[in-house]
């Protein structure tokens, strides 16, 4: 068995994992072990080990570089403890919507905790065609009690203030600040789009109404420390059946907006409303439909019995709360849909349409929705008026 002294970061192999895993009575010590490493992501390694008494687990080490991009692209490793740290604050509001952490180790980058490999990436299996009725219903839960349960609504200011300095991400925040609010608006070499969408990017590029409107949203996503957000939150972040639902990989955790986790939910069913059709498209029209009535339904319901600081006693505050999160949460989602479709992190539900006339009309479509939840997320109040103005475009 290889024996593991670290007493500074290394990266693991499949062999050191497995010992590490040991050495912590993670497993069984003795018995047979199998281990594989599973991760897909852009960031990570993700081993998944098992032993012949029955433990599983996800020992998952955060890389000092950008997996997907090699290492000139460095980055911090205190993402890990921000992951393990967010799934357990997360978890003190709906624990049975994320992963238990088993272990969390600052100076190797490792978080282990508890395997998953029963459900599917929702990305995944939607892509498939899967459909999955609890979704958009425990999405709206975790999305409203975590929002909430953080913010000064739900949280005494000393405590709300202590936990944003605990979450303090900036690297990780950056890279969404230039991937999501950035580059895309601009002829950046991050930027990855095929050229038969060579005219409407250059269009985006030109067009300066619309970057001044991303300025404002990313204003923002820099300045309003909300709530403890995921930061991340797009179905490739979510492991998902029939009966279960778990959201993963907070790595990009920290203190903004609240419209931020909402709107890249909204954005990533949006993907598959726009490239599904018939009834298969209804049913994503009211998951979409379900994510923001039942975020609304359990944040008024949190509003009205756990208030921690007097808002809800002020009448109209609720309201403009609520308004300000669904303009905000259209103006995240739009600039989700653009930078998934021309910048450097695509989605396979747009890349994998083979036909190339199709994938291009789907990525068209998707282009314009964005500009349009940009453009209009103060005119837009209902989430059937987003859904409408999204068929509109096709
Ligand atoms: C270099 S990281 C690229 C993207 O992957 C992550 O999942 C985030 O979405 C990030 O924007
Ligand atoms: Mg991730």
């Amino acid at each position: 068995m290889a024996v593991l002294h670290y007493k500074k970061y290394e990266e693991l192999t499949i062999e050191t994992a497995i010992a590490y895993a040991k050495q912590h009575q993670l497993i069984d010590e003795h018995g047979l072990v199998q281990a594989e490493e599973i991760g897909d992501g852009n960031l990570n390694y993700v081993f998944r080990i098992q032993d012949n008494v029955g433990n599983r687990i996800i020992l998952k080490q955060a890389l000092p570089y950008a997996k997907v991009i090699g290492a000139s692209w460095p980055l911090t490793l205190h993402r890990a403890v921000i992951e393990a740290n967010t799934l357990q604050k997360h978890g003190e509001f709906v624990p049975h919507l994320v992963p238990k952490v088993f272990k969390s180790d600052a100076e190797l980058a490792i978080t282990v905790m508890e395997d998953l490999s029963h459900l599917t990436i929702a990305r995944q299996g939607l892509v498939a065609g899967e459909n999955y009725p609890l979704l958009a219903k425990d999405l709206a839960e975790y999305l409203a009690k975590t929002s909430f349960g953080t913010s000064v609504f739900g949280l005494h200011p000393f405590e709300k203030k202590k936990l944003q300095a605990e979450f303090s991400n900036p690297e990780l925040c950056k890279i969404t600040e230039e991937l999501i609010f950035t580059d895309p608006y601009n002829d950046s070499e991050t930027n990855n789009f095929e050229e038969g969408l060579t005219e409407a990017v250059q269009m985006i590029w030109a067009n300066e109404v619309l970057k001044l409107e991303v300025a404002k949203i990313k204003y923002s996503f820099l300045t309003e420390a909300e709530s403890l957000l995921h930061g991340d939150l797009h179905t490739g972040s979510v492991f998902v059946s029939a009966n279960e639902t778990k959201v993963i990989d907070p790595e990009f955790a920290f203190y903004g907006p609240i419209g931020f986790d909402v709107g890249q939910v909204i954005a990533n069913f949006l993907f598959q409303y726009i490239t599904r059709t018939g009834e298969a498209k209804q049913f994503i029209r009211e998951q979409i439909k379900t994510v923001w009535n039942d975020f609304e339904k359990n944040f008024a319901q949190l509003w009205q019995t756990k208030d921690e600081t007097g808002y809800a006693t002020i009448p109209g505050y609720y309201e403009a709360t609520i308004a300000k999160i669904f303009k905000d949460s259209l103006g995240f989602a739009g600039t989700e849909l653009i930078r998934r479709t021309i910048g450097l992190a695509h989605v396979i539900d747009l890349d994998s349409i083979e036909d190339e006339q199709v994938r291009i009309t789907k990525k068209l479509h998707t282009l314009a929705a964005g500009e349009q939840l940009i453009l209009q997320r103060s005119t837009i109040t209902t989430i059937e008026q987003l859904l409408y103005i999204v068929e509109e475009l096709q």
